[in-house]
């Protein structure tokens, strides 16, 4: 018996406790913390076996991201810091579902299947958010890795995109960066200071924001960023932990809300930085002159880095491709700006990071950002090379290229370096908030739930933008849309909730309410 112990385990510690079938989705398991535990068992198992595929460090990160703080979940890392290998969201699913008593024979059946030697040594770096389940599920997980025989890394409780860093680094051999917490805060912020060495005001540019940490560990690494960054930017805190995770602030509460999170004291024309409650994702907002609150998404984000990076190429002469990865939920205005307007070429992907990340590395410069905020930019090898080459041959240009790529994480979205990057944008440019927001006008838009008996009988093609099934569905959002000008309107299964999500934009908010009411009944 090659899991001896497995079974014993599950039984005495971890025995399942959720009979209905659950299954590994675009952001992993995910529900009510309680039913989590022998979830999290299995999950240290399985990252063990994946640890001795790839010969590699794998991640194991714990937590419900924006989700309401009674929810917990768990996603794994794959070695060079990207989601897991769809083949292995299947085992993930299959080891889940199986009973106690078969554990050892499934695990068996998934080293078999990828041939994996299962007395190969294995490493696990495990990291946790700041929900009072967290620690509890993370000992489970690590149980999981020891049953298994595997060795752990605990970074005890880190944002995501920090896991992802450090199982880069470590996989790479600190190529990327030093792969500890340290190394992290210091690559990100010593670039992002001296990029502003010169004076960290410029023009419209004041370096001053209200962060709103969601009261999530997101607050926790800023204030670590902000002992890093000294006076280079302003950053009030707020949302800092006293208060209830994800509740009323953050991210996703000021995206689907469109409003001021709570607990940040109101001032015009100071921007408002919201991270979501494991800081992989932001959102940024401000009141204008008029006291109009304004949100700027993951769209607005896009736009501004794309065209910075746009220009800092075209100024250096490098002949690298840039382009720019969207969803089918980015605002049509976002996309005719950065086209027309920049000339990026831009292309669609499906919803979730894993396959914007994979459209990204077809450029040499990959930019990618959902409009719910989660984004980052990759650079192929060659982009790095030619960049830091006409770097150190004084190309001005390739300089701030250089320092620019430092302060991002290319492993994955990461609100907090997202922002540095921004604000780095806005500094170079000597832009206010406003100035920013003034690039364009998005197309007014509306989102909608459905709710359906299966949601699985809609299936969609060409970047969700087309649907397939059920026949004639297509047909009738074609014509729907036909009524409006300058229209536009999709519907996809969601990934992570029990329904059907309708988009629709057009050029008035009440046109497009029409629109999107009009696709919702033809779901139903
Ligand atoms: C997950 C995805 C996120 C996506 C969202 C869509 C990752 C890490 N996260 O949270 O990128 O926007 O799902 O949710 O991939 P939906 O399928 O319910 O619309
Ligand atoms: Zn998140």
């Amino acid at each position: 018996m090659t899991f001896p112990k497995a079974v014993t385990v599950a039984k005495e510690q971890y025995p399942k406790s959720v009979k209905k079938e659950i299954k590994y989705g675009t952001a992993g398991f995910r529900s009510n913390a309680a039913e989590l535990d022998f979830v999290l068992y299995r999950m240290g198992l399985l990252a063990t076996l994946r640890s001795q595929d790839t010969g590699a460090a794998i991640g194991v990160m714990i937590t419900a991201s924006h989700n309401p703080v009674a929810d917990n979940g768990v996603k794994l890392v794959d070695p060079a810091g990207e989601m897991l290998a769809a083949a292995w969201e299947v085992h993930a699913t299959t080891l889940v579902n199986a009973p106690d008593d078969s554990l050892d024979v499934v695990l068996q059946e998934i080293a078999n299947k990828a041939g994996i030697d299962v007395g190969k040594k294995a490493m696990v770096i495990v990291g946790r958010d700041t929900r009072p389940s967290s620690e509890h599920l993370c000992n489970a997980a690590v149980t999981g890795v020891k049953t298994a025989r595997g060795q752990v890394w605990d970074l005890g409780v880190i944002t995501t995109p920090v896991i992802h860093y450090i199982v880069t680094c470590h996989n790479d051999g600190g190529k990327y960066g030093e792969p500890t917490l340290e190394g992290y805060y210091q690559k990100i912020s010593k670039a992002f200071v001296k990029l502003r060495a010169d004076g960290a005001s410029n023009g419209k540019y004041e370096p001053e924001i209200l962060f709103d940490g969601a009261n999530g560990v997101g607050a926790l690494a800023m204030e670590e960023f902000v002992g890093h960054i000294g006076k280079a930017l302003n950053a009030t805190r707020y949302n800092k932990g006293d208060g209830i995770l994800n509740h009323m602030c953050g991210a996703d509460f000021v995206k689907t809300q469109q409003r001021w999170p709570g607990g940040v004291p109101e001032q015009a024309g100071i921007r408002c930085v919201s991270v979501d409650g494991d800081a992989d994702r932001i959102m940024y907002s401000f009141i204008d002159a008029s006291g109009k609150y304004l949100m700027l998404d993951g769209d607005k984000i896009a736009t501004l880095v794309a065209g910075y990076l746009q220009e800092l190429l075209s100024a250096s002469g490098l002949k690298l491709k840039l382009g720019l990865v969207q969803t089918a939920y980015a605002n049509g205005a976002s996309t005719e700006y950065i086209q027309k307007k920049l000339g990026v070429p831009v292309s669609c992907a499906k919803t979730g990071v894993k396959h914007l990340h994979h459209e990204a590395q077809q450029y040499d410069i990959g930019v990618y950002f959902e409009a719910n905020g989660h984004g980052t930019v990759m650079f192929s090898q060659a982009a790095k090379d030619a960049i830091r080459a006409a770097a150190q041959a004084k190309n001005s240009s390739a300089e701030k290229l250089s320092g620019v790529m430092d302060i991002i994480n290319e492993t994955v979205g990461d609100a907090i370096s997202d922002m540095l990057f921004v604000e780095t944008v806005l500094h170079a440019r000597g832009w206010s908030a406003a100035d920013w927001n003034n690039a364009y006008t998005d197309l007014p838009n509306r989102q909608m739930k459905v709710t359906v008996a299966d949601r699985s009988v809609i299936t969609t093609t060409d970047a969700e933008r087309v649907c397939v099934t059920p026949v004639g569905l297509q047909d009738t959002i074609n014509k729907l849309v036909s009524g409006f000008s300058k229209g536009r309107a999709f519907v996809r299964a969601s990934g992570t909730e029990d329904i059907v999500r309708v988009y629709a934009e057009a050029p008035t908010q009440e046109e497009t309410d029409k629109l999107a009411v009009q696709v919702a009944c033809a779901v139903h």
